[in-house]
C-alpha cells in the first residue's frame, strides 16, 4: 500500500498516550505511517530522519530485511508457546548467542519484555541471591539521583527522576541513592568521559557505613545515564564503584537498556569501560525495537546459587507470560544477524570521532551551555528560559520535526542517539539541522 493510502484515524480520544502531553499532541498530531532504514514517513508524506533510533532502540535501522523476514516466518510457524515448564528452540538458540556477546563469566540469560521488567527482574534476583546463600539480611537497594530504571515500582524506587516518583506514594522501602555525577562547573564541553567526579563513587562508602554493608544487596546504575539527559561517568568512577561493591559484597547491576547492543561502539558499556558488573539489564536494541523483549544477564555464580535443592522444584519464582516469546526471539535473532553482517555493534567506534567533532561544532550556538558525547550518543544542554524550564528544548524539538528531523528532549537537554547505520552525510544533515534550529528558537 502506498503511504498516502494508509488510513488515518479521525478520532484520537481513546488512546491515553504514555509520557506525552496528550492535549498538545492531539491538537497537532505527529503521526508516523511507515519507516525504512534511517527515515520515517509521516502521515502528510514527509521524510523524517531518525536522530534518536526511535526511543534509543532501533539500533539496526528501520524495516531491516532479515528482521522482517524472521518475524514473518516465525509468526506463521510457531506463534506462541507457554513460557513456564515448556520451551521452544529459538529461545535457547538466542540465549546462547547472547551470552557469547556478554562479558566473560556472564553465561545466563533471563527473558523479559521491556527494560522496566528487566530492572524488576534484576532487583528481585539480587535480593533472592543473597537469601539463597544464607545472607537474607541483604535487602537494601542503592540507586542514584537522576537515574532512570523504567517505570515500575522497583525501578522508580531506585531511580532518581523526581517527576517519575513524586506522584506515586512511598515506593519501595530500604532504598538509598548516591549523588548524580553531573557537574557543569567543572566538566562542561568535555569530549567523552569527564575528568572530574570519580570521587563521587566514594559516597557509596558513606551509604554503606550508614546502613551497615551487611544490609545492602545491590547497587544499580546506568553506566551512561540516558533519559535524564545523557550523563557520562567521570573517568575512573565506574571502576571505583566496582571496587567498593567487591569490598562489601554488593552486587553491581549495570542497567544497559540504552547502552547495550552497540550504542557506545562496543557490544555493552561493560566492554567500553572495562568494568564487569554482576548483572546486566537490557531491552531496546535486543530486537532493534521491533518486538518488545528484554533480557537480564547474570554471572555464573548468581545462577548457580539458585540451582540447589530438589531438582523437580522451581528455583526462581519469577517470570512473564511472554518471557522468550517465539516471535520476539526470532526478531532478536534477525537483529543479531543484522548486527553481525554489518558490524553494527562496533560501528559506533568508527563513527565516534566524526560524531564528536560534528556535535561540538555547535558549541558557540545560542543558548548552548554544554555539549557532551560518547559512542553514538550526544547531548546539547540549553540555557532554560527563565521561569519556563523545558520550553526552549521542546520548541527545538517541534522546530526540528517541522524540518524533517526527529530529536529527543528531556528538560532543556537535546539528546541524540541515531540508528547505528547512520552515514557521515546523515550526521552532517542532522547536526546541521539542529544548528539551524538553535538559531531560530
Ligand atoms: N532502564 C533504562 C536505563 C532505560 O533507559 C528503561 C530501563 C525502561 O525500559 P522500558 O522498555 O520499560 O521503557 C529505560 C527506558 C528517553 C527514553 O527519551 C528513555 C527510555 C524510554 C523512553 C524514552 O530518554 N528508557
Amino acid at each position: 500500500m502506498p503511504d498516502s493510502a494508509i488510513p488515518q484515524p479521525n478520532d484520537l480520544r481513546a488512546f491515553w498516550m504514555p509520557f506525552t502531553a496528550n492535549r498538545q499532541f492531539k491538537s497537532n498530531p505527529r503521526m508516523m505511517v511507515s519507516a525504512r532504514d534511517m527515515h520515517y514517513t509521516t502521515a502528510d508524506g514527509r521524510q523524517i530522519l531518525d536522530g534518536t533510533a526511535g526511543l534509543w532502540c532501533v539500533n539496526a535501522g528501520h524495516a531491516r530485511p532479515k528482521i522482517v523476514q524472521a518475524v514473518q516466518d516465525q509468526v506463521a510457524q510457531l506463534d506462541y508457546a507457554p513460557a513456564f515448564q515448556m520451551g521452544h528452540p529459538k529461545a535457547f538458540e538466542l540465549a546462547n548467542r547472547l551470552v557469547d556477546l556478554t562479558p566473560d563469566g556472564m553465561n545466563y540469560c533471563f527473558y523479559t519484555n521491556s527494560g522496566s521488567e528487566s530492572v524488576e527482574t534484576a532487583l528481585k534476583m539480587a535480593i533472592a541471591y543473597h537469601r539463597v546463600r544464607g545472607e537474607g539480611s541483604r535487602t537494601r537497594l542503592i540507586g542514584r539521583e537522576r537515574g532512570y530504571h523504567g517505570v515500575n515500582f522497583g525501578g522508580i524506587s531506585v531511580g532518581g527522576i523526581v517527576a517519575n516518583r513524586k506522584m506515586f506514594g512511598t515506593l519501595l522501602s530500604g532504598v538509598d541513592h548516591m549523588p548524580h555525577t553531573h557537574d557543569l562547573a567543572r566538566n562542561a564541553f568535555t569530549r567523552g568521559e569527564p575528568e572530574h567526579g570519580a570521587e563521587l563513587a566514594d559516597e557509596l562508602e558513606r551509604i554503606a557505613t550508614l546502613h551497615d554493608p551487611s544490609t545492602i544487596a545491590a547497587v544499580i546504575v546506568e553506566p551512561v545515564a540516558g533519559s535524564t539527559g545523557v550523563l557520562i561517568p567521570p573517568k575512573g568512577y565506574l571502576k571505583r564503584l566496582r571496587e567498593i561493591c567487591d569490598k562489601h559484597g554488593f552486587l553491581l547491576i549495570f542497567d544497559e537498556v540504552i547502552t547495550g547492543f552497540g550504542r557506545l561502539g562496543t557490544p555493552f558499556a561493560a566492554d567500553y569501560f572495562d568494568v564487569t558488573p554482576d548483572i546486566i539489564t537490557t531491552a531496546k536494541g535486543l530486537t532493534s525495537g521491533v518486538i518488545p523483549m528484554g533480557a537480564v544477564f547474570v554471572r555464573d555464580e548468581i545462577h548457580d546459587a539458585f540451582m540447589n535443592g530438589p531438582e523437580e522444584l522451581i528455583e526462581f519464582f519469577h517470570g512473564y507470560t511472554y518471557s522468550g516469546n517465539p516471535v520476539a526471539a526470532a526478531a532478536a535473532l534477525g537483529t543479531l544477524d543484522t548486527y553481525e553482517d554489518e558490524g553494527l555493534l562496533t560501528r559506533g567506534a568508527d563513527l565516534a570521532q566524526y560524531w564528536e567533532d560534528s556535535l561540538h561544532s555547535l558549541a558557540d550556538h545560542p543558548y548552548v551551555i554544554d555539549i557532551r558525547n560518547i559512542g553514538l550518543i550526544g547531548a546539547i544542554e540549553l540555557q532554560p528560559i527563565e521561569g519556563a524550564p523545558t520550553k526552549r528544548a521542546f520548541s527545538a524539538f517541534l522546530k526540528a520535526f517541522e524540518k524533517g528531523f526527529l530529536i529527543r528532549t528531556t528538560g532543556d537537554i537535546i539528546a541524540l542517539s541515531p540508528p547505528l547505520i547512520i552515514t557521515k552525510q546523515q550526521i552532517d544533515e542532522l547536526i546541521g539541522a539542529v544548528g539551524e534550529v538553535l538559531k531560530s528558537i
